[in-house]
């Protein structure tokens, strides 16, 4: 596959458009983006998943460089057309003499129509299709392309090629939450200072590498019709050499949408002769080169349930940007992916007892940053952060492994022998009160008989002394039970107490 220093994949992306844009690009970017940015757009080697090595370790992972406006609709403040109007350029002809040459744009026309969808259409050098603003005559009446690309992109450039002299005065805005705020990306102007209060060829340093630049065009107004404007996202911006470690950077070169307001029309003494009074503005191509914002985490993005496109997120991260960390997989904080670690998030151990949890720095930072996952509900009577051992009243089987959901058994403490429900986690010994044995508490010790009084169930039996039998006078059915009681067993019995007093 044909690659190029960005990274490019030719057939991803018209080739006539990027045979166009590319050398462009390529010239005047190229020396202020860092190797670790290029490094970034580097072509990924073909295998089956490319967020994952050849021994299946994780790696990062980033789509293919494309146009993102391409075939994307752009509203217009304006258009011409309706009712039909002209246009007119001012030409040199063969001997250098100024020439007029004007156009019909009919909106209903198919052939003469300079709707929209051309700025966004295949930009071909030998049939260029222009979108052409309605004619005005108040210079200083704004006119607005806005695109949105559906999803959030890290672009590195924005451009346009325009049919009419290249504006005097211009903003490109970016959103990076779907038009809810905008943000300057670039100004463009004459007189930087008089029409937007911005420097111009302001320095950027790292205090400000959110700043929007301001730059002239008139300077650089040649050719008069079918120049180009250019900005890179990263020009001038210092971080752009260590962009993995920038978060403003990535920041700043995040944005869904992009807004591109004509302030004021170019004011050569040509460009004014072919307004003649009447001004517009016209475009060929609007163009938006960057990838698809996945952190690093995916390869591709594609259409979701919606229909919106979302990243295809790997690593164990989700979201449309895989900006998070899947379900269940808290046990170390979200991070972008970078040229050394993909940061793949990594699931909480909960033994298989626990189906949530959630991330806690505190415990993280205490475990070395190895792990920070806090158990959710943990379920088969276990507890704790991973659900590793047994909540209170259940003790560990230790026959069974600790992901048995049977690894924890009830205490089962004697209501009447024991003096707590909590029995010992490892061996299930519950709290006998005095005078109580066995596991659970149902037995009287040896040496022991049990009483009728549930707070000492069992007492010590008396020494036995030879003296004359007492005479028995209760009736003989109390007698045999209360001989029963005695030679059965030590088993505390819940209900009955033997009511003979020793
Ligand atoms: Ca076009």
């Amino acid at each position: 596959m044909a690659t190029s220093l960005f990274g490019l994949k030719r057939q991803r992306m018209p080739v006539r458009t990027l045979g166009y844009v590319l050398p462009v690009l390529l010239t005047f970017f190229l020396p202020c983006v860092s190797p670790s940015f290029l490094n970034m757009f580097s072509a990924q080697k073909t295998t089956l998943d490319p967020c994952y090595d050849e021994h299946g370790v994780p790696k990062r992972c980033i789509p293919d460089f494309v146009n993102a406006a391409f075939g994307r609709q752009v509203v217009v403040s304006s258009e011409c057309g309706s009712p039909p109007t002209r246009y007119c350029e001012y030409k040199a002809n063969e001997r250098g003499e100024g020439v007029q040459q004007c156009h019909t744009c009919d909106a209903n026309d198919p052939i003469t129509h300079h709707s929209a969808g051309f700025l966004t259409d295949l930009n071909n050098p030998n049939n260029v299709t222009c979108w052409v603003s309605a004619s005005f005559s108040n210079p200083l009446q704004n006119v607005s392309l806005t695109l949105s690309l559906g999803k959030k992109y890290e672009l590195t450039y924005v451009s346009l090629q325009l049919c009419s002299p290249k504006p005097e005065s211009m903003v490109i805005y970016k959103s990076s939450n779907f038009g809810k705020s905008w943000q300057p990306f670039h100004y463009y102007s004459s007189q930087c200072q008089k029409m937007y209060g911005k420097q111009l060829d302001a320095k950027i340093t790292r205090a400000n590498e959110q700043e929007a630049l301001c730059t002239d065009l008139v300077s650089d107004s040649k050719p008069v019709y079918g120049g180009r404007i250019a900005m890179s996202t990263l020009e001038s911006r210092p971080s752009a050499y260590d962009f993995d470690n920038s978060p403003v950077l990535q920041d700043w070169v995040t944005a869904s949408d992009i807004k591109v307001i004509f302030n004021r029309p170019g004011g050569s003494l040509s460009d004014l002769a072919a307004y003649n009074g009447s001004y517009y503005y016209a475009v060929s191509d609007l163009a938006v080169g960057g990838r698809c914002k996945c952190n690093g985490h995916a390869s591709k993005c594609v259409p979701d349930r919606n229909g919106q496109l979302a990243c295809d997120c790997k690593h164990n991260t989700a979201g449309r940007d895989c900006e998070k960390c899947k379900a269940f997989h808290f046990d170390r904080p979200w991070s972008r992916a970078t040229a050394d670690n993909a940061n793949q998030c990594v699931a909480c151990n909960c033994n298989l007892h626990a189906r949530k949890c959630r991330f806690n720095m505190e415990l993280y930072k205490l475990s070395g940053r190895t792990s920070g996952g806090v158990c959710l509900k943990c379920r088969h009577n276990t507890a704790g952060r991973h659900c590793h051992y047994c909540r209170e009243g259940y003790f560990r089987d230790q026959e069974k492994h600790i992901t048995h959901h049977k690894a924890c058994r009830p205490c089962d403490c004697h209501p009447v022998g024991s003096s707590g429900r909590t029995c010992n986690q490892t061996t299930g010994q519950c709290p006998c009160k005095d005078g109580v044995t066995g596991v659970t508490c149902n037995r009287c010790a040896k040496g022991h008989q049990q009483s009728r009084s549930p707070i000492a169930p069992c007492v010590r039996i008396p020494p036995v002394t030879f003296t004359k039998p007492p005479k028995i006078t209760g009736p003989s059915k109390e007698k045999s039970q209360c001989g029963k009681c005695r030679k059965r067993s030590r088993k505390i019995n819940r209900k009955k107490y033997c009511k003979r007093n020793y």
